[in-house]
């Protein structure tokens, strides 16, 4: 698969290029044919996608956004929000499972060290090993400032200690980025007083906790992570000591238009199913798409599916062009979470009784859109982000 680095920056332009054409090509075919007849088995078990993962590994999807001199394709968060959106189109929890694979890498390729990126980034190219982002802990999720897991210094060693929950890949990771708070002093500021480390799962004391029975996107591994007195060399400090919550908040400028984009292919998917549903059913003699009442609800659904993906494709363009995206990329993330809640609403009122069944595909859609106003920063958060943008004037 190739990936298209360079953008324009004069002028609009809505479409895509050739290279980003093939690429979307190839993996809308892989995600439909090869994802999509089995999601339901997934969310039915909860089995992880191993065998997918493999394939998408063997495409080079699991490590795309990994630079070209450390072995990837120096993928852009453009190219590699297309590449979300068709697979989450298919089923947006193998999507997760899948591509959150990279999800301890992106601190790493944001931050680390040349040596860093040649040990850590390097070993995942030699099999599909996914990696995880421990950030959230039962006591501190959208407040990372409240992380209370800490690192304390011993020579050349670093002993870290606390609990992380609800991390994706949590129980399956090869190795983690961990945020510990590393200043004694509690009125440290958040930008100063915690570390980012990378802990390998292999090590003395690191925990991972079992798989978490959650409501939708369920071929995905959430799990806690519990670090007892790990002893952390000081070359798996990223970037340097107090850097840590600044690289989180870079970590989701550049994740936050991957997350809009995958909202995006559950929305679509909402869409093309109770388009195709409304054709098909009668009710009063006619199909139902001829009651204007179900046909609006359809062209609702489609100007949400269009102005979240404008918003997705504009946040990650920010990114790509090294310009301050955090409002567009909340703006994106809000928008495409609660588009992709209403029009699975929506799918399944259009699809009635069948819609509250499993055997019908809009059930699962909207158990799996849910997740989409939580994870990643919530839709309050995110409206958090956008307001305080706008009243300081930036
Ligand atoms: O706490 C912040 C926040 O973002 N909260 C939400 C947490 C969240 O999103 N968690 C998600 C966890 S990961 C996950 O869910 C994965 S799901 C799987 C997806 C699978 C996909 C395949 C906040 C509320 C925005 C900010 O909190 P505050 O405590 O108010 O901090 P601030 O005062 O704003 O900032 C403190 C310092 O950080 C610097 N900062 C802030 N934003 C940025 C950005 N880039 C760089 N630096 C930043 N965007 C800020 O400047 C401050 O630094 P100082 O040096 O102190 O001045
Ligand atoms: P809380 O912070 O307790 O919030 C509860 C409610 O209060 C929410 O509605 C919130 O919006 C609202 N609220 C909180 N503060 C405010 C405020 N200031 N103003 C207005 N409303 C507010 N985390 C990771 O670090 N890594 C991962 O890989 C990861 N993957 C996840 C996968 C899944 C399936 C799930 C469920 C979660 C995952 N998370 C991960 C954690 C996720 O990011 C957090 O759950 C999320 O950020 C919210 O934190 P919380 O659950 O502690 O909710």
């Amino acid at each position: 698969l190739q990936s298209r680095t360079n953008y324009s920056t004069s002028g609009y332009n809505f479409e895509l290029d050739s290279t980003q054409q093939e690429l979307q090509n190839v993996v809308r075919k892989f995600a439909r044919e090869e994802i999509l007849p089995v999601a339901a088995y997934h969310d039915r078990t909860g089995e992880y996608p191993l065998s997918l993962a493999k394939k998408a590994w063997s495409l080079g999807l699991t490590n795309a956004t990994i630079p070209v001199e450390y072995g990837g394709m120096g993928q852009s968060t453009f190219d590699n929000c297309l590449v979300t959106e068709e697979i989450s189109y298919a089923c947006s929890g193998i999507q997760t499972a899948i591509l959150g694979a990279k999800l301890g890498q992106l601190p790493v390729i944001i931050a680390g060290s040349d040596a860093q990126k040649k040990k850590y980034l390097g070993r995942l190219f030699e099999e599909f090993l996914p990696t995880a982002y421990c950030v959230t802990e039962a006591g501190a999720g959208s407040d990372v400032n409240g992380v209370k897991t800490k690192a304390v210094q011993k020579g050349d060693e670093w002993i870290l200690n606390g609990q992380k929950q609800w991390i994706t890949n949590g129980g399956i990771a090869n190795w983690y980025f961990v945020l510990a708070r590393t200043s004694p002093d509690p009125k440290e500021s958040a930008g100063k007083a915690f570390t980012g480390f990378i802990v390998e799962r292999d090590w003395a004391g690191v925990i991972p906790g079992r798989k978490e029975n959650n409501m939708g996107q369920r071929a995905s591994n959430t799990a806690s992570v519990t670090f007892e007195d790990v002893r952390v060399p000081k070359e798996n400090v990223v970037l340097g000591v107090g850097a840590g919550f600044r690289i989180c908040m870079k970590f989701f400028d550049s994740t936050r238009p991957g997350v809009a984009a995958g909202a995006n292919g559950v929305a679509q998917r909402c869409l093309d199913e109770a388009t195709k549903y409304a054709n098909e059913r009668k009710t009063f003699g006619v199909p139902l798409s001829q009651h204007q009442a179900i046909a609006f609800m359809l062209a609702d659904m489609a100007i949400g599916v269009e102005t979240s993906r404008l918003a997705w494709m504009k946040s990650a363009w920010l990114y790509d062009l090294g310009k301050s995206n955090t409002y567009a990329a909340s703006i994106a993330k809000s928008l495409a979470s609660d588009v992709a809640n209403k029009c699975a609403t929506d799918a399944v009122q259009i699809f009635g009784g069948n819609g509250y069944n499993s055997e019908y595909p809009v059930e699962k859609l909207m158990r799996d859109a849910k997740i989409y106003q939580i994870y990643e920063g919530t839709s309050q958060i995110q409206k958090l982000i956008i307001s305080r943008h706008i009243l300081s004037n930036k």
